[in-house]
């Protein structure tokens, strides 16, 4: 997570450059339309409805890949928030300085017709689609700002990989109890089709009781389908558990430490389903 690496000379101080909308080819528009439509296919009964709705309240299907500045005009009327345009992965600093600051850094570029379902670096599909929507729920706004403040001041106690874990297992691969069931509100989980029915449907992951101190002890996968899903009730919970801890005493109390495997369960888990791991053994993605 130490990413230091160069700015490229085209980008400004805080990493932002322009999105360069009017450049984008037809192809890569198509690229956008086509990963809607394939979504759209399986999220209606399994996002979550705060997702479902900001999706339609941005109207993010007008064609083609959203000008971001038409959007952050509408959602910034909505929760305060903007999306800015960055070549790819920024520094954690950089990074958490946007979020607190209400700006949600986005890739401008977008993956190639011929890697629909894996990319390495969050492209403008995975940003927007997945990032944004969840940006006009108030509670969840607030949230990501929160996590942006706790960010930057975790960079003074080297616990930048437990509060890693926190965005992980809930801003990228989060999962919401609902009276119609779980629902996902998770922009790594809600960006790909396989892995929307994944997380909900296959038995192989365990599905656990949000709880901060567990879950920022836990280690992800960044390169498959996760092995653990972890459930909050609300977005105040989330909310809440961010704002009123205090991380200073609980750094301490980790003192940086990383000791639970994806796929481990405790016995003071709220286990919803003990998953049978099978998609894992079997060698996950990269399956014969
Ligand atoms: N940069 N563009 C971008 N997107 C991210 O999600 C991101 C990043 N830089 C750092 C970073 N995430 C991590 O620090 C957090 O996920 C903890
Ligand atoms: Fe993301």
């Amino acid at each position: 997570m130490n990413n230091h690496f160069a700015k490229p000379a085209h980008a400004r101080d805080d990493w932002t450059i322009d999105q360069g909308w009017s450049s984008y080819t037809a192809e890569e528009h198509q690229v956008w339309d086509t990963l809607y439509e394939r979504l759209m296919k399986v999220l209606p009964g399994r996002a979550a409805p705060e997702f479902l709705n900001g999706l339609k309240a941005l109207d993010l299907h007008r064609g083609g890949i959203p000008n971001f500045e038409t959007m952050s005009d509408e959602l910034e009327a909505l929760t305060g928030w903007r999306v800015v345009a960055v070549p790819g992965l920024v520094p954690d600093d950089v990074f958490f300085e946007h979020l607190a600051n209400r700006r949600f850094p986005a890739g401008n570029f977008i993956r190639k017709p011929d890697q629909l379902d894996y990319i390495q670096e969050p492209d403008v599909f995975h940003d927007v689609f997945g990032h944004v929507p969840m940006l006009t729920d108030p509670v969840f706004a607030d949230y990501m700002v929160a996590y942006g403040k706790g960010g930057l001041r975790s960079l003074r106690h080297a616990s930048l990989k437990n509060l890693a874990a926190l965005y992980w297992y809930t801003v990228e691969f989060g999962l919401i109890r609902t009276d119609q069931g779980l629902r996902i509100y998770g922009a790594g989980i809600v960006s790909s089709p396989a892995e929307s029915v994944f997380s909900l449907e296959d038995p192989s992951p365990n599905r656990i009781g949000f709880d901060l101190e567990r879950l920022m002890r836990t280690d992800y996968r960044i390169d498959d389908f996760q092995q653990t899903y972890f459930v909050i009730d609300s977005y105040e919970q989330l909310f809440r558990s961010t704002v009123d801890t205090d991380f200073a005493p609980l750094y301490a109390k980790l003192q940086g430490k990383f000791d639970l495997r994806p796929e481990d369960i405790l016995p003071e888990d709220e286990v919803l389903n003990v998953g049978t791991q099978a998609y894992a053994q079997n060698g996950g993605r990269f399956a014969a």
